[in-house]
C-alpha cells in the first residue's frame, strides 16, 4: 500500500515519505546501527500522570527488550529509540507533541492515551504519513475518519458502554440507573454508549449530569441524583475524578452501585477513593480480555513490570508494550522501517502479544476484541478476580 491511500495530498505524502525515508536511512548509534525513531505520547503530568507513566513504562520495557534481542530489519541490525512526549490530557498540547514528533521525523508513534488527544493529533500524523497506534483511546471516532495509518488495540467505547449498560439492567438488575459524564470525548462518548444500551435493555435512566475532568467537587450533581434515588451511577471519565466522586456518594449516604468504562479501571482507583469502596459496589470494564487465555502472559508482564519499575500495572502499559511490539513487527516482516513500505505489513499484522492476539480490521480497529469485567476489595488498590462478578465478556457474546 502507497502513503497516497492516506486521505492526504498527494504532494505533501510524497515530501513526508521522502523525508522519512532519508531519516530512516541517516542516522546511526555509536555501532553503527541504523536508529528508527518511535514516538509516544501519553499524559505524564496533571491529574492522570500516574496512567501516562505506565504508558510510557511500557513503551519502555518494549523498546528495552527489543534493542537487547538485537533486532533485524532487512539484514541490518537496528536500535529503536523512543521520543517520549507529555500532552498532560489536553487537545491542544496533544497536538503541539504530535507536531514535535513529526518534525523529529519518527518512523511510528505509540499514543496518545486520551481519546480527546488521539483524534486532533491523528490528523497530523495522517497528514505526515506516519502510523500511530493508540493503546488506550477509545472513542470509536479515532479509527473512522478514513486514515489508513490509525490503528488501535483496544476495543471501543460503543463495545465498552454497550456492554456495561446492558449489564447494569440484566446483570445488576438496576431499576433506576444515573449517569454522569466529564465532557470529554471519552467521558461523554462511553456515556452516551452506555445509556443506549441501558433504554435497548429496557432500564430507567433517572438522571443525566456533568462535570469536567479538573473537578473536585461533586456535591451539587450528587445532590441531585440522591434525589432520584439511583441503585447505580455510570461516570464517563477517569479515575483521578472518579475516586473523590465516590468518596462523596459515600459522605451523602449515597448507596448506589457505582459503574464506568476502562477510565477508571485502574489499580490508582481504589487508593483515590479508599472510603468509598465498600465490597463490590464498583464495577468497571477494561476493553481487553486480560483474564481469558493470556492470563499467563499478562501474570509474567505484570510480574516483570513490578521488578522493573517498582510499581503495579495501571492499566494500558501491557497494551502499550504490544503496540511497540506489533509495529516492529510490522517493519520486520516489510523489511524497512519506512512508514509508507510497513504500513500493509501493519494492516495485516497477526500478532499474539500478552494482551491477546491483535489483528485489525478494515478501520485500524482491534479484531476480536474483548473485555474483562471487573470489581474491587475494600482497601486493596489491586482488581480481584471473583465468580460473581468478573468474567471476559466477548464482544459478539454480550
Ligand atoms: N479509554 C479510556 C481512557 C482513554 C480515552 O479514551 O480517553
Amino acid at each position: 500500500m502507497k502513503l497516497s491511500s492516506l486521505k492526504t495530498p498527494l504532494t505533501a505524502v510524497a515530501v513526508a515519505a521522502v523525508v522519512l525515508t532519508l531519516a530512516a536511512c541517516g542516522k546511526k548509534d555509536g555501532g553503527g546501527a541504523q536508529v528508527i525513531k518511535i514516538g509516544h505520547v501519553g499524559p505524564t503530568s496533571g491529574a492522570i500522570a500516574h496512567l501516562g507513566k505506565d504508558n510510557e513504562n511500557g513503551a519502555k520495557m518494549a523498546i528495552e527488550e527489543l534493542n537487547a534481542a538485537g533486532i533485524k530489519i532487512g539484514d541490518k541490525v537496528v536500535k529503536f529509540e523512543l521520543l517520549a512526549e507529555d500532552d498532560a490530557a489536553d487537545p491542544k498540547q496533544g497536538t503541539a507533541a504530535a507536531q514535535k514528533l513529526v518534525d523529529a521525523k519518527v518512523q511510528g508513534v505509540i499514543g496518545h492515551l486520551n481519546s480527546g488527544t488521539t483524534i486532533p493529533a491523528s490528523q497530523l500524523y495522517n497528514a505526515a504519513g506516519i502510523p500511530q497506534i493508540s493503546p488506550s483511546a477509545t472513542n470509536p471516532k479515532y479509527t473512522r475518519q478514513g486514515y489508513a495509518g490509525a490503528f488501535r488495540v483496544v476495543a471501543d467505547d460503543v463495545h465498552l458502554g454497550g456492554t456495561l449498560g446492558k449489564y447494569a439492567v440484566e446483570t445488576l438488575k438496576g431499576k433506576s440507573i444515573a449517569v454522569i459524564d466529564d465532557r470529554t470525548a471519552y467521558g461523554q462518548g462511553v456515556a452516551e454508549e452506555f445509556e443506549k444500551a441501558v433504554k435497548a435493555a429496557g432500564g430507567n435512566l433517572v438522571g443525566h449530569e456533568f462535570t469536567t475532568d479538573k473537578a473536585s467537587d461533586f456535591n451539587a450533581i450528587l445532590t441531585t441524583l440522591k434525589g432520584k434515588k439511583p441503585d447505580i451511577i455510570f461516570f464517563g471519565g477517569m479515575d483521578a475524578v472518579a475516586g473523590p466522586m465516590l468518596k462523596q456518594m459515600k459522605q451523602l449516604g449515597i448507596n448506589a452501585k457505582f459503574m464506568g468504562g476502562d477510565g477508571i479501571c485502574t489499580a490508582e482507583l481504589a487508593k483515590l477513593a479508599a472510603e468509598g469502596m465498600a465490597d463490590e459496589n464498583v464495577f468497571c470494564a477494561e476493553a481487553g480480555g486480560v483474564e481469558g487465555e493470556q492470563k499467563a502472559g499478562m501474570d509474567k508482564f505484570r510480574a516483570d513490570f513490578k521488578a522493573k519499575y517498582n510499581a503495579e500495572v495501571q492499566v494500558y502499559a501491557p497494551y502499550v508494550y504490544d503496540a511497540v511490539k506489533v509495529m516492529v513487527q510490522a517493519m520486520v516482516t516489510a523489511g524497512s522501517s519506512d512508514p509508507a513500505k510497513y504500513l500493509p505489513a501493519l494492516k495485516s499484522i497477526n500478532y499474539k502479544g500478552v494482551t491477546g492476539n491483535i489483528a485489525f480490521d478494515e478501520k485500524g480497529d482491534i479484531k476480536n476484541g474483548a473485555l474483562t469485567l471487573f470489581t474491587y476489595k475494600a482497601g486493596s488498590p489491586r482488581f480481584v478476580k471473583s465468580g460473581a462478578t468478573v468474567g471476559s465478556l466477548p464482544l459478539n457474546a454480550t
